[in-house]
């Protein structure tokens, strides 16, 4: 059955430098007012990464606890934290990110070459990342950066057992230089191998640069839903920067429309994620 979409938006990441991409949200203030209006426009869920005083990435208990306080206060979004941090994180601060009590956090699936760089995600790492979770009521989002990544979430569940509320939503980040490319072949083979996990099982897509629309397209077309954001996405079209993560969020909306699955709203999204 066909649902309306769920979208997510990714409004900063911790791989874009303010200087280089001025109209990221990197203040507690531009963050929520980006939230705010992406709501306004069909957002159901918002992937935070948050930055200090000097625009970079942090995983600063005190600012995370504050940051889900002033969205829960000043919107209905399910407010998801990035366990995921820059790639410099340590496991130790990326576990803490759960302390801030957010209704979802991103647990992924395992280590991937990231650019130049490595995003390592060892195994006991994410188990520890999944049982906390499932002790304390977080619903994890699955970050699936390659089709591997999908036979460890299988592993995963077999292993330790559902999330708290038992729904399982992943998400395929795609076209990350070292990943699974952001195509429609890849998103198919990946939708496939959802047959291997729970019925009722989730999928939202996001493509980096790019890749973003043909990502977009194709999960549209196959029952998945949507991620987009400047974490994601900072050149528009050719030649085009992105002004703003409302642009982005509103050209998802567009599509859902087009598709006939419209956004749905924070309180269907709840519903569909047992939030
Ligand atoms: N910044 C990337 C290294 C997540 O948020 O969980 C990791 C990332 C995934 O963005
Ligand atoms: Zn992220």
């Amino acid at each position: 059955m066909t649902t309306g979409t769920l979208i997510t938006v990714a409004p900063t990441g911790a791989e874009s430098a303010k200087a280089e991409v001025p109209a990221l949200p990197v203040t507690l203030d531009e963050l929520l007012l980006t939230a705010k209006e992406c709501e306004a426009l069909g957002a159901s869920v918002i992937h935070v990464h948050i930055r200090d005083d000097a625009a970079c990435p942090t995983l600063d208990q005190g600012r995370l606890r504050e940051t889900v306080a002033a969205l829960r206060e000043g919107t209905d979004l399910i407010v998801q934290l990035s366990s995921g941090g820059a790639v410099t994180d340590p496991e130790a601060d990326r576990l803490a990110v759960l302390d801030a009590a957010p209704d979802m956090a991103s647990c992924t699936m395992g280590t991937v070459n990231f650019g130049d760089d490595v995003f390592l995600n060892r195994w006991e790492f994410i188990v520890d990342l999944h049982t906390r979770m499932q002790e304390r009521g977080i619903l994890p989002e699955y970050e699936i950066f390659d089709l591997g990544h999908l036979a460890a979430l299988s592993r995963l569940l077999d292993r330790y057992g559902l999330p708290h509320g038992g729904h399982v939503h992943v998400d395929f980040v795609m076209g990350v230089p070292g990943g699974m490319p952001g195509t429609t072949a890849t998103l198919v083979a990946a939708q496939q191998m959802l047959r291997d996990l729970p019925a009722g099982t989730t999928f939202s897509a996001t493509g980096i640069g790019r890749s973003t629309i043909p990502v977009m397209l194709a999960s549209l077309s196959t029952g998945g839903h949507l991620r987009v954001g400047m974490e994601d996405t900072v050149t528009y079209a050719k030649g085009r920067p992105v002004e703003s993560n409302m642009q982005l969020v509103a050209r998802a909306v567009g599509f859902a429309q087009l598709a006939q699955r419209p956004p749905l709203t924070t309180t269907d999204a709840r519903r569909l994620l047992g939030r």
